[in-house]
Protein backbone atom coordinates (compact mmCIF):
# COMPACT_ATOMS: atom_id res chain seq x y z
CA UNK A 1 0.00 0.00 0.00
CA UNK A 2 1.12 3.40 -0.87
CA UNK A 3 -0.04 5.11 1.86
CA UNK A 4 1.90 2.46 4.39
CA UNK A 5 5.04 2.25 2.40
CA UNK A 6 5.21 6.29 2.23
CA UNK A 7 4.56 6.43 6.05
CA UNK A 8 6.11 3.65 7.43
CA UNK A 9 10.07 4.43 8.19
CA UNK A 10 11.38 3.51 4.47
CA UNK A 11 14.38 1.60 4.09
CA UNK A 12 14.61 3.86 0.40
CA UNK A 13 17.62 5.61 -0.05
CA UNK A 14 17.16 9.39 -1.99
CA UNK A 15 19.67 11.87 -2.85
CA UNK A 16 19.84 14.06 -0.15
CA UNK A 17 19.77 17.60 -0.32
CA UNK A 18 22.39 20.06 1.07
CA UNK A 19 21.34 20.43 5.18
CA UNK A 20 22.61 23.81 5.60
CA UNK A 21 21.47 26.11 3.89
CA UNK A 22 23.96 29.01 2.69
CA UNK A 23 24.50 30.87 5.58
CA UNK A 24 24.70 34.46 5.59
CA UNK A 25 26.66 36.62 8.59
CA UNK A 26 25.10 39.44 9.68
CA UNK A 27 26.99 41.34 12.37
CA UNK A 28 24.87 44.81 11.90
CA UNK A 29 24.52 46.54 14.55
CA UNK A 30 21.60 46.89 15.73
CA UNK A 31 19.64 49.15 18.00
CA UNK A 32 17.02 48.83 20.80
CA UNK A 33 13.41 49.47 19.47
CA UNK A 34 11.84 52.11 21.76
CA UNK A 35 9.12 49.69 22.97
CA UNK A 36 11.72 47.68 24.65
CA UNK A 37 13.40 50.25 26.69
CA UNK A 38 13.38 48.81 30.22
CA UNK A 39 11.28 50.98 32.29
CA UNK A 40 13.13 52.43 35.25
CA UNK A 41 11.32 50.73 37.98
CA UNK A 42 11.15 46.91 37.80
CA UNK A 43 7.39 45.26 37.16
CA UNK A 44 8.68 42.01 38.18
CA UNK A 45 6.51 41.46 41.27
CA UNK A 46 2.99 41.89 39.65
CA UNK A 47 1.08 38.67 38.27
CA UNK A 48 1.57 38.53 34.69
CA UNK A 49 -2.20 38.27 34.64
CA UNK A 50 -3.36 41.25 35.33
CA UNK A 51 -0.57 43.38 34.20
CA UNK A 52 -1.84 45.50 31.42
CA UNK A 53 -0.13 46.04 28.01
CA UNK A 54 2.38 49.14 27.39
CA UNK A 55 1.25 51.58 25.18
CA UNK A 56 5.34 52.34 23.01
CA UNK A 57 7.47 53.98 25.48
CA UNK A 58 4.95 53.86 28.35
CA UNK A 59 6.47 52.91 31.46
CA UNK A 60 5.71 51.73 35.49
CA UNK A 61 3.94 54.71 37.05
CA UNK A 62 2.81 53.74 40.58
CA UNK A 63 3.86 51.12 42.92
CA UNK A 64 0.59 49.29 43.14
CA UNK A 65 -2.21 50.25 40.86
CA UNK A 66 -2.45 50.59 37.03
CA UNK A 67 1.33 49.13 36.42
CA UNK A 68 2.34 49.24 32.66
CA UNK A 69 4.09 46.46 30.94
CA UNK A 70 6.75 47.31 28.60
CA UNK A 71 7.13 45.20 25.47
CA UNK A 72 8.11 42.24 25.88
CA UNK A 73 10.95 40.83 23.87
CA UNK A 74 11.29 36.92 22.98
CA UNK A 75 14.40 35.20 20.86
CA UNK A 76 12.69 32.35 18.83
CA UNK A 77 15.15 29.59 17.19
CA UNK A 78 14.32 28.55 13.46
CA UNK A 79 11.55 31.29 12.87
CA UNK A 80 12.12 31.18 9.14
CA UNK A 81 9.80 28.69 8.47
CA UNK A 82 7.00 26.80 10.07
CA UNK A 83 5.76 26.60 13.48
CA UNK A 84 8.76 29.13 14.25
CA UNK A 85 7.85 31.82 11.87
CA UNK A 86 3.76 31.06 12.63
CA UNK A 87 4.47 31.59 16.58
CA UNK A 88 6.95 34.75 15.54
CA UNK A 89 3.91 36.31 13.62
CA UNK A 90 1.36 35.38 16.55
CA UNK A 91 3.42 36.96 19.13
CA UNK A 92 4.39 40.24 16.52
CA UNK A 93 0.50 40.97 16.06
CA UNK A 94 0.00 41.68 19.29
CA UNK A 95 1.81 44.27 19.91
CA UNK A 96 3.15 42.92 23.11
CA UNK A 97 6.32 41.41 22.03
CA UNK A 98 8.98 42.64 20.06
CA UNK A 99 10.55 38.90 18.17
CA UNK A 100 13.95 38.41 17.96
CA UNK A 101 14.15 35.38 14.55
CA UNK A 102 17.46 33.65 15.56
CA UNK A 103 18.04 32.14 12.05
CA UNK A 104 20.76 30.23 10.29
CA UNK A 105 19.86 31.83 6.74
CA UNK A 106 19.58 35.81 7.08
CA UNK A 107 18.04 36.38 3.50
CA UNK A 108 15.45 33.23 3.85
CA UNK A 109 13.91 34.94 7.41
CA UNK A 110 13.73 38.50 6.06
CA UNK A 111 11.60 37.05 3.07
CA UNK A 112 9.71 34.85 5.22
CA UNK A 113 8.87 37.35 7.73
CA UNK A 114 7.89 39.56 4.72
CA UNK A 115 5.56 37.10 3.42
CA UNK A 116 3.88 36.07 6.54
CA UNK A 117 2.99 39.82 6.47
CA UNK A 118 4.98 40.90 9.79
CA UNK A 119 4.68 44.30 10.05
CA UNK A 120 8.85 46.30 10.09
CA UNK A 121 9.64 46.88 13.83
CA UNK A 122 7.88 44.15 15.11
CA UNK A 123 10.92 41.97 14.99
CA UNK A 124 14.96 41.49 14.46
CA UNK A 125 16.69 39.10 12.49
CA UNK A 126 20.08 38.05 14.14
CA UNK A 127 22.42 35.26 12.93
CA UNK A 128 22.20 31.45 14.39
CA UNK A 129 23.77 28.47 13.07
CA UNK A 130 23.28 25.78 15.84
CA UNK A 131 25.32 23.47 13.80
CA UNK A 132 28.43 25.77 15.50
CA UNK A 133 28.91 26.42 18.57
CA UNK A 134 31.20 29.48 17.39
CA UNK A 135 28.16 31.21 16.13
CA UNK A 136 25.79 29.88 19.13
CA UNK A 137 28.75 31.79 21.34
CA UNK A 138 28.88 34.51 18.19
CA UNK A 139 24.89 35.10 18.64
CA UNK A 140 24.69 35.55 22.17
CA UNK A 141 27.32 38.64 22.11
CA UNK A 142 25.38 39.97 19.23
CA UNK A 143 22.07 39.53 21.10
CA UNK A 144 24.12 41.25 24.16
CA UNK A 145 25.71 44.03 21.97
CA UNK A 146 21.78 45.07 20.70
CA UNK A 147 21.01 46.11 24.16
CA UNK A 148 17.89 44.34 24.43
CA UNK A 149 16.26 42.69 27.30
CA UNK A 150 15.51 39.18 27.14
CA UNK A 151 12.34 37.95 28.43
CA UNK A 152 11.45 34.53 26.62
CA UNK A 153 13.63 32.35 25.13
CA UNK A 154 11.84 29.31 22.15
CA UNK A 155 14.57 26.65 20.73
CA UNK A 156 12.34 25.76 18.39
CA UNK A 157 14.92 24.95 15.70
CA UNK A 158 15.50 21.56 14.46
CA UNK A 159 16.42 19.55 11.45
CA UNK A 160 15.19 15.54 10.80
CA UNK A 161 17.35 13.69 8.45
CA UNK A 162 14.52 10.48 7.91
CA UNK A 163 16.04 8.55 5.17
CA UNK A 164 19.86 9.47 6.39
CA UNK A 165 22.15 6.14 6.84
CA UNK A 166 24.63 8.09 7.28
CA UNK A 167 25.31 10.96 9.58
CA UNK A 168 26.79 14.27 8.48
CA UNK A 169 28.52 16.47 11.44
CA UNK A 170 28.10 19.77 12.82
CA UNK A 171 31.11 21.99 13.15
CA UNK A 172 32.42 20.44 16.65
CA UNK A 173 32.02 16.99 14.95
CA UNK A 174 28.57 15.83 16.53
CA UNK A 175 26.65 13.74 14.78
CA UNK A 176 23.95 16.83 12.73
CA UNK A 177 20.61 15.73 14.34
CA UNK A 178 21.43 15.73 18.05
CA UNK A 179 24.18 18.87 17.72
CA UNK A 180 21.44 21.04 16.31
CA UNK A 181 18.37 19.74 18.26
CA UNK A 182 20.26 19.40 21.08
CA UNK A 183 23.52 20.56 21.84
CA UNK A 184 23.10 24.19 19.96
CA UNK A 185 20.33 24.91 22.20
CA UNK A 186 21.63 23.64 25.23
CA UNK A 187 24.50 25.63 25.20
CA UNK A 188 22.49 28.61 24.10
CA UNK A 189 20.00 28.08 26.91
CA UNK A 190 22.92 28.07 29.62
CA UNK A 191 24.32 31.00 28.45
CA UNK A 192 21.19 33.41 27.86
CA UNK A 193 19.81 32.09 31.58
CA UNK A 194 21.71 35.07 32.60
CA UNK A 195 20.04 37.22 30.53
CA UNK A 196 16.73 35.48 31.47
CA UNK A 197 17.76 36.89 34.90
CA UNK A 198 18.10 40.07 34.82
CA UNK A 199 14.86 40.75 32.63
CA UNK A 200 12.36 42.84 34.82
CA UNK A 201 9.30 41.27 33.20
CA UNK A 202 6.73 39.74 35.14
CA UNK A 203 6.99 36.23 33.64
CA UNK A 204 10.20 35.21 32.34
CA UNK A 205 9.93 31.36 29.94
CA UNK A 206 12.04 29.24 28.29
CA UNK A 207 10.73 26.94 26.18
CA UNK A 208 12.80 23.98 24.14
CA UNK A 209 10.12 22.11 21.82
CA UNK A 210 9.43 18.55 22.52
CA UNK A 211 7.32 15.77 20.51
CA UNK A 212 5.17 12.98 20.82
CA UNK A 213 7.16 10.96 18.49
CA UNK A 214 10.10 10.87 21.33
CA UNK A 215 7.94 9.72 23.79
CA UNK A 216 6.94 5.91 23.82
CA UNK A 217 4.29 5.93 26.30
CA UNK A 218 1.99 6.92 22.90
CA UNK A 219 1.15 5.15 19.58
CA UNK A 220 2.76 7.08 17.75
CA UNK A 221 6.27 6.88 20.00
CA UNK A 222 5.82 3.26 19.43
CA UNK A 223 5.95 3.65 15.34
CA UNK A 224 9.95 2.19 14.88
CA UNK A 225 12.41 3.45 14.83
CA UNK A 226 11.75 4.05 18.67
CA UNK A 227 13.46 6.21 20.78
CA UNK A 228 15.91 5.88 23.01
CA UNK A 229 18.97 6.97 24.96
CA UNK A 230 20.17 3.75 26.41
CA UNK A 231 23.47 4.57 28.33
CA UNK A 232 23.98 7.37 26.83
CA UNK A 233 27.11 5.59 25.81
CA UNK A 234 27.59 7.25 22.22
CA UNK A 235 26.74 10.54 23.70
CA UNK A 236 29.60 10.51 26.11
CA UNK A 237 32.38 9.07 23.21
CA UNK A 238 31.44 12.58 21.78
CA UNK A 239 28.45 11.28 18.83
CA UNK A 240 31.75 11.40 16.07
CA UNK A 241 30.90 8.18 14.31
CA UNK A 242 34.50 7.49 13.11
CA UNK A 243 36.02 5.73 15.84
CA UNK A 244 32.76 5.61 18.04
CA UNK A 245 28.87 6.04 17.34
CA UNK A 246 26.66 9.15 16.17
CA UNK A 247 24.25 7.64 18.14
CA UNK A 248 23.54 8.68 21.84
CA UNK A 249 22.53 4.96 22.62
CA UNK A 250 25.84 4.14 21.16
CA UNK A 251 24.60 1.76 18.11
CA UNK A 252 26.80 0.85 15.65
CA UNK A 253 24.82 1.93 12.53
CA UNK A 254 23.44 5.38 12.28
CA UNK A 255 19.90 6.17 12.31
CA UNK A 256 18.12 9.43 10.85
CA UNK A 257 15.13 8.94 12.16
CA UNK A 258 15.97 7.37 15.70
CA UNK A 259 18.77 10.45 15.85
CA UNK A 260 15.64 13.22 15.83
CA UNK A 261 13.25 11.38 17.97
CA UNK A 262 16.68 10.97 20.86
CA UNK A 263 16.97 14.54 19.93
CA UNK A 264 13.68 15.14 21.01
CA UNK A 265 13.51 13.19 24.61
CA UNK A 266 16.97 15.44 25.11
CA UNK A 267 15.24 18.84 24.48
CA UNK A 268 12.40 17.51 27.24
CA UNK A 269 14.67 15.98 29.66
CA UNK A 270 16.80 19.28 29.64
CA UNK A 271 13.60 21.39 30.33
CA UNK A 272 13.02 19.46 33.46
CA UNK A 273 16.67 19.54 34.33
CA UNK A 274 16.89 23.25 34.01
CA UNK A 275 13.15 23.97 36.00
CA UNK A 276 14.71 21.45 38.94
CA UNK A 277 17.85 23.68 39.09
CA UNK A 278 16.76 27.07 38.38
CA UNK A 279 12.86 27.49 38.78
CA UNK A 280 13.16 28.14 42.44
CA UNK A 281 16.00 30.49 43.07
CA UNK A 282 15.10 32.20 39.53
CA UNK A 283 10.97 32.24 39.35
CA UNK A 284 11.84 31.52 35.58
CA UNK A 285 9.40 29.08 34.00
CA UNK A 286 10.45 26.17 32.09
CA UNK A 287 8.36 24.50 29.68
CA UNK A 288 8.15 21.98 26.82
CA UNK A 289 5.15 20.96 24.34
CA UNK A 290 4.05 18.98 21.44
CA UNK A 291 2.04 21.42 19.40
CA UNK A 292 0.37 18.77 17.74
CA UNK A 293 1.26 17.09 14.04
CA UNK A 294 1.70 20.00 11.94
CA UNK A 295 2.42 18.07 8.54
CA UNK A 296 2.99 20.71 6.02
CA UNK A 297 6.36 21.82 7.36
CA UNK A 298 9.78 22.15 6.00
CA UNK A 299 10.56 19.44 8.93
CA UNK A 300 9.89 16.95 6.41
CA UNK A 301 11.57 18.33 3.29
CA UNK A 302 14.34 15.60 3.21
CA UNK A 303 11.53 12.61 3.38
CA UNK A 304 10.78 10.79 -0.03
CA UNK A 305 8.44 12.70 -2.13
CA UNK A 306 5.49 10.11 -1.34
CA UNK A 307 5.68 10.59 2.29
CA UNK A 308 5.53 14.46 1.74
CA UNK A 309 2.19 14.18 -0.49
CA UNK A 310 0.59 11.28 2.05
CA UNK A 311 1.46 12.55 5.12
CA UNK A 312 -0.53 15.84 5.88
CA UNK A 313 -4.24 13.88 4.36
CA UNK A 314 -3.22 10.74 6.89
CA UNK A 315 -2.86 12.96 9.77
CA UNK A 316 -5.54 14.96 8.96
CA UNK A 317 -8.29 12.21 8.32
CA UNK A 318 -6.88 9.03 9.99
CA UNK A 319 -4.88 10.10 13.03
CA UNK A 320 -7.12 13.69 13.36
CA UNK A 321 -3.73 14.80 14.89
CA UNK A 322 -3.21 17.43 12.01
CA UNK A 323 -2.51 21.29 13.39
CA UNK A 324 -1.85 23.85 10.36
CA UNK A 325 1.09 26.15 10.52
CA UNK A 326 -0.91 28.94 12.46
CA UNK A 327 -2.93 26.96 15.08
CA UNK A 328 0.21 25.27 15.98
CA UNK A 329 1.97 28.96 15.93
CA UNK A 330 -1.06 30.21 18.42
CA UNK A 331 0.16 27.36 21.14
CA UNK A 332 3.74 27.71 21.30
CA UNK A 333 3.05 32.03 21.02
CA UNK A 334 0.50 31.04 24.27
CA UNK A 335 3.15 28.83 25.91
CA UNK A 336 5.29 32.23 25.53
CA UNK A 337 2.65 34.51 26.69
CA UNK A 338 -0.15 33.26 28.43
CA UNK A 339 -1.12 34.44 31.90
CA UNK A 340 -2.48 30.71 32.81
CA UNK A 341 0.58 28.91 31.64
CA UNK A 342 2.71 30.14 33.85
CA UNK A 343 3.23 26.47 35.79
CA UNK A 344 7.40 25.56 35.55
CA UNK A 345 8.41 21.91 34.39
CA UNK A 346 5.50 21.28 32.12
CA UNK A 347 5.10 19.45 28.47
CA UNK A 348 2.21 21.13 27.18
CA UNK A 349 -0.43 19.56 24.69
CA UNK A 350 -3.43 19.82 23.36
CA UNK A 351 -6.93 18.19 22.84
CA UNK A 352 -8.85 18.31 20.04
CA UNK A 353 -10.76 21.22 21.07
CA UNK A 354 -7.61 23.35 21.32
CA UNK A 355 -7.70 23.44 24.88
CA UNK A 356 -3.95 22.65 26.72
CA UNK A 357 -3.54 20.48 29.07
CA UNK A 358 -0.18 18.90 30.84
CA UNK A 359 0.53 16.10 29.73
CA UNK A 360 2.55 13.29 30.62
CA UNK A 361 5.66 12.26 29.66
CA UNK A 362 7.43 8.82 28.91
CA UNK A 363 9.44 6.91 31.79
CA UNK A 364 12.76 8.16 29.93
CA UNK A 365 11.67 10.99 28.64
CA UNK A 366 10.66 12.02 32.39
CA UNK A 367 13.50 9.75 33.73
CA UNK A 368 15.66 12.39 36.60
CA UNK A 369 19.13 10.24 36.66
CA UNK A 370 19.08 10.42 33.03
CA UNK A 371 18.24 14.21 33.02
CA UNK A 372 21.28 14.47 35.14
CA UNK A 373 23.60 12.40 33.11
CA UNK A 374 22.88 14.06 29.92
CA UNK A 375 23.27 17.36 31.72
CA UNK A 376 26.50 16.64 32.56
CA UNK A 377 27.82 14.74 29.40
CA UNK A 378 26.25 18.11 27.24
CA UNK A 379 27.90 20.47 29.50
CA UNK A 380 31.37 18.77 28.41
CA UNK A 381 30.54 18.78 24.40
CA UNK A 382 29.85 22.91 24.89
CA UNK A 383 32.92 23.69 26.38
CA UNK A 384 30.94 25.10 29.74
CA UNK A 385 32.33 21.48 32.05
P1 LIG B 1 10.76 23.57 9.97
O1 LIG B 1 11.73 22.75 9.21
O2 LIG B 1 9.67 24.26 9.23
O3 LIG B 1 11.51 24.65 10.85
C1 LIG B 1 12.74 24.36 11.42
C2 LIG B 1 13.52 25.62 11.58
O4 LIG B 1 14.80 25.28 12.15
C3 LIG B 1 13.82 26.33 10.26
O5 LIG B 1 13.67 27.70 10.47
C4 LIG B 1 15.26 25.98 10.00
O6 LIG B 1 15.97 26.96 9.26
C5 LIG B 1 15.79 25.94 11.41
N1 LIG B 1 17.10 25.30 11.50
C6 LIG B 1 17.47 24.08 11.03
N2 LIG B 1 18.79 23.89 11.22
C7 LIG B 1 19.25 25.00 11.84
C8 LIG B 1 20.53 25.42 12.29
N3 LIG B 1 21.61 24.67 12.11
N4 LIG B 1 20.64 26.62 12.89
C9 LIG B 1 19.57 27.41 13.04
N5 LIG B 1 18.35 27.09 12.61
C10 LIG B 1 18.19 25.90 12.02
O7 LIG B 1 10.14 22.57 11.08
P2 LIG B 1 8.95 22.74 12.13
O8 LIG B 1 8.47 24.11 12.14
O9 LIG B 1 8.02 21.62 11.92
O10 LIG B 1 9.71 22.41 13.49
C11 LIG B 1 9.87 23.34 14.53
C12 LIG B 1 9.97 22.60 15.85
O11 LIG B 1 8.75 21.91 16.11
C13 LIG B 1 11.07 21.56 15.90
O12 LIG B 1 11.72 21.63 17.15
C14 LIG B 1 10.33 20.23 15.79
O13 LIG B 1 11.00 19.20 16.43
C15 LIG B 1 9.04 20.59 16.52
N6 LIG B 1 7.91 19.72 16.21
C16 LIG B 1 7.40 19.67 14.94
C17 LIG B 1 6.32 18.86 14.66
C18 LIG B 1 5.75 18.75 13.30
O14 LIG B 1 4.80 17.97 13.15
N7 LIG B 1 6.22 19.51 12.31
C19 LIG B 1 5.72 18.03 15.71
C20 LIG B 1 6.36 18.15 17.00
C21 LIG B 1 7.40 19.00 17.23
P3 LIG B 1 15.88 27.06 7.64
O15 LIG B 1 14.59 27.75 7.37
O16 LIG B 1 17.08 27.86 7.32
O17 LIG B 1 15.91 25.67 7.14
MG1 LIG C 1 3.23 9.43 12.96
C1 LIG C 1 -2.11 8.96 16.83
C2 LIG C 1 -1.39 8.83 15.86
C3 LIG C 1 -0.20 9.53 15.36
C4 LIG C 1 0.26 10.81 15.61
C5 LIG C 1 -0.36 11.88 16.48
C6 LIG C 1 1.47 10.97 14.88
C7 LIG C 1 2.28 12.12 14.90
N1 LIG C 1 1.71 9.81 14.19
C8 LIG C 1 0.69 8.90 14.47
C9 LIG C 1 0.55 7.61 14.00
C10 LIG C 1 1.34 7.02 13.01
N2 LIG C 1 2.43 7.58 12.44
C11 LIG C 1 1.13 5.70 12.43
C12 LIG C 1 -0.01 4.76 12.81
C13 LIG C 1 2.12 5.51 11.51
C14 LIG C 1 2.35 4.27 10.63
C15 LIG C 1 1.61 4.34 9.37
C16 LIG C 1 2.93 6.69 11.52
C17 LIG C 1 4.05 6.87 10.72
C18 LIG C 1 4.88 8.00 10.79
C19 LIG C 1 6.09 8.23 10.06
C20 LIG C 1 6.76 7.36 9.07
N3 LIG C 1 4.64 9.10 11.62
C21 LIG C 1 5.65 9.95 11.44
C22 LIG C 1 6.54 9.45 10.51
C23 LIG C 1 7.59 10.40 10.38
O1 LIG C 1 8.57 10.35 9.64
C24 LIG C 1 7.35 11.52 11.35
C25 LIG C 1 8.39 11.43 12.41
O2 LIG C 1 8.51 10.46 13.11
O3 LIG C 1 9.18 12.46 12.57
C26 LIG C 1 10.14 12.32 13.59
C27 LIG C 1 6.00 11.19 11.96
C28 LIG C 1 5.20 11.84 12.87
N4 LIG C 1 4.03 11.32 13.37
C29 LIG C 1 3.45 12.23 14.21
C30 LIG C 1 4.29 13.38 14.25
C31 LIG C 1 4.02 14.62 15.07
C32 LIG C 1 5.35 13.13 13.44
C33 LIG C 1 6.45 14.11 13.13
C34 LIG C 1 7.16 14.95 13.85
C35 LIG C 1 7.84 14.98 15.14
O4 LIG C 1 7.83 14.15 16.00
O5 LIG C 1 8.39 16.00 15.34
Amino acid sequence: MALQAALLPSTLSVPKKGNLAAVVKDTAFLTVPQKLRVPSLSVRAQAAATAPVATPGASTSTKDAKKTLRQGAVVITGASSGLGLAAAKALAETGKWHVVMACRDFLKAAKAAKGAGMAEGSYTIMHLDLASLDSVRQFVDNFRRAGMPLDSLVCNAAIYRPTARTPTFTADGYEMSVGVNHLGHFLLARLLLDDLRKSDYPSRRLIILGSITGNTNTLAGNIPPKAGLGDLRGLAGGLRGQNGSAMIDGAESFDGAKAYKDSKICNMLTMQELHRRYHEETDITFASLYPGCIATTGLFREHIPLFRLLFPPFQKFITKGFVSEAESGKRLAQVVSDPSLTKSGVYWSWNRDSASFENQLSQEASDPEKARKLWEISEKLVGLA
